[in-house]
């Protein structure tokens, strides 16, 4: 990784550690209002679901109240939840998108 000399002249190599990411679970609430359609085609627009997995993950959420998006650093899990949430808002959908430290 690193090349340098040591006090006399000597070649020495060290090694920088890589540092894990925190992650963070991206989760959908349940609401009573929100179409099953639309929370399907959240899942596959910013989450990259096929039908199958989407209406699997959707009627998860349906059923125990809250279910996992996906996993992601920092950044990208706040963008999609901010993603989730202004297209919720712009149909006047009560949907919640939330993300938890892993
Ligand atoms: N519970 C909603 C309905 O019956 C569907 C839904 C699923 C909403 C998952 C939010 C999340 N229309």
């Amino acid at each position: 990784d690193g090349g340098g000399r040591d006090g006399t002249g000597t070649a020495v190599l060290t090694r920088t550690r890589t540092r894990k990411p925190n992650l963070y679970r991206v989760l959908l609430l349940n609401d009573d209002y929100t179409p099953m359609e639309f929370v399907v085609h959240v899942l596959e627009r910013f989450f990259n679901k096929d039908r199958a997995e989407a209406t699997q993950i959707m009627m998860h959420v349906h059923q125990n109240g809250v279910g996992e998006c996906g996993i992601f650093t920092y950044e990208v899990a706040e963008t999609k939840v901010t993603l989730v949430m202004d297209l919720a808002r712009k149909h006047m959908h009560p949907l919640q998108c939330v993300m938890e430290k892993k």
